[in-house]
């Protein structure tokens, strides 16, 4: 699709000049396309890391495999298996600790912060969701980090996915918000247990990524 293709390139460009700020919540914003200055220096750091500490399907204490795949760098990363959710400072898989965070991932996550009104957030972890065409994170509230003070700074990378957002309770309906490559997801204070998901990836092709999503969630866990 030439033409659509296109188009993406000229939004793309307009909102490198001026990110916009779309509310989701009291303390809940899209910051459109502000990682797009980022993303040269955002990809070289992602395969490092992903060289040490490649995407692996996690297990839920249910017993389901999760369509995504995941990956951490920075002091802590997040598993789950049969015994439960949590953060460690070592990858269960390798016996090494996470790799290290990229300076540039860190820069964005605090610059996109500061712009969410969130200043002084200092992320210990970032976890990394690989998505392919068909895969979903059904709802959930991000609850196994220690302190709820900070917020969660959310990256997409990739192709464009649909982002669910409810509310404190699973019940309620959620929000459906699009997500492009270069938009971040910035929530804390009173909306940071909304719960929240990602429908089922599309098919597609993305010019810098190929046929995946990729997201960066960062966090203060520990
Ligand atoms: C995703 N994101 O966008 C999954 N959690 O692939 C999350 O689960 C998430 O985007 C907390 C805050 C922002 C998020
Ligand atoms: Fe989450």
């Amino acid at each position: 699709m030439p033409s659509n293709h296109t188009a993406d390139l000229f939004a793309e460009a307009e909102l490198r000049q001026a990110p916009r700020t779309e509310p989701l919540g009291p303390q809940a914003c899209v910051l459109r396309g502000f990682a797009l200055p980022w993303v040269e220096r955002l990809l070289p750091g992602l395969r490092g890391v992903l060289r040490a500490a490649p995407f692996r399907q996690m297990v839920t204490p249910g017993g389901f495999t999760m369509s995504v795949g995941l990956s951490s760098c920075g002091q802590l990363g997040w598993t789950t298996d049969r015994d439960g959710y949590r953060y460690t400072a070592v990858d269960p898989q390798s016996g090494q600790p996470w790799p290290a965070m990229p300076e540039a991932f860190r820069e964005l996550a605090r610059a996109a912060a500061t712009q969410a009104g969130f200043a002084g957030f200092e992320p210990d972890a970032c976890l990394i969701n690989h998505y392919v065409p068909g895969a979903r994170m059904s709802l959930h509230q991000d609850k196994d980090e220690r302190d709820y003070g900070a917020p969660i700074v959310s990256v997409s990378l990739g192709l464009p996915a649909v982002f669910q957002l409810g509310g404190q309770q699973r019940s309620e309906r959620p929000l459906r918000v699009p997500l492009q490559h270069g938009d971040v997801v910035v929530w804390g204070g009173v909306d940071r247990l909304r719960y929240h998901g990602v429908l089922p990836l599309k098919d597609g092709m993305h010019p810098l990524l190929g046929p995946r999503r990729i997201n960066l969630t960062f966090r203060q866990a520990g």
